[in-house]
């Protein structure tokens, strides 16, 4: 039997993503929670690069990056659901939309939440922006990845679930159905999901890690 760990934390979306592949797939893991003020032997062993969870170790042999271990984790279990399309022009397209809410997305959401003044103004413009480029991806389609759900639907979890909470925290009109209807629907029906539901973390728990973490000094910055 294939031994498969996940060096991770509870609250990153990043180690989420790698559990949701996993859960689709129907692979039986073992979750190792990391303490990032103190990280362990085997992540620094495994990630020396970066030094950074998410960390799959199949067998003993690790993969970094988590859109690295997605697909990993799809060719590797290729039975079952698949996670990335066949076609190479979808393929092509499935990864530059994945990149592109880690490269583009995410920079500009926190941008707009941890920054003040004129940047803050800047960043929430920018997130407007890009966000409306993932809302016309979903125009006419259930999931990113068409009927079912694929690598962009995964990378995309925290749109879903750490943005909203955040803004919700934060006061934030960001998510709303007449900017964002396609996305929207999308949330609604992705965090519903029966395997999505059970692999995100306890909202109110999530909610206080991110207050303690993030928004004490930003509301400072206000
Ligand atoms: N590009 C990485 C990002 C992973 C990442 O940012 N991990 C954070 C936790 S959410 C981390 O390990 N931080 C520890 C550090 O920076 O020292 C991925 O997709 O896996």
């Amino acid at each position: 039997m294939a031994e498969v760990k996940v060096l991770g934390t509870w609250s990153s979306p990043f180690s989420r993503r790698v559990e949701l592949a996993l859960k689709l797939k129907g692979v039986e893991y073992e979750f190792i929670d990391e303490d990032l003020s103190n990280k362990s032997h085997d992540l620094l062993q495994y990630n020396p690069v970066h030094k950074k969870i998410p960390v799959l170790v199949h067998n003993g042999k690790p993969v970094a990056e988590s859109l690295v271990i997605l697909e990993y984790i799809d060719e590797t279990w290729a039975h079952g659901p698949s996670i990335l399309p066949k076609d190479p022009h979808d393929r092509a397209m499935a990864r530059f939309w994945a990149r592109f809410i880690d490269e583009t997305c995410m920079p500009a959401f926190w941008k707009a939440c941890l920054s003040s003044g004129e940047e803050q103004v800047k960043g929430r413009e920018e997130t407007e922006r890009v966000l409306k480029f993932l809302d016309s991806q979903l125009q006419g389609k259930k999931f990113f990845g068409g009927d079912s759900i694929g690598l962009v639907d995964i990378a995309a979890t925290f749109v879903a679930y750490w943005l909203v909470i955040v803004t919700e925290l934060m006061g934030i009109e960001l998510m709303t159905r007449d900017k964002f209807p396609n996305l929207c629907e999308w949330i609604d029906e992705y965090v519903n999901s029966s395997f999505v539901k059970e692999t995100l973390p306890d909202r109110d728990k999530l909610a206080e890690r991110i207050r303690n973490r993030f928004l004490n000094t930003s509301a400072a910055a206000k």
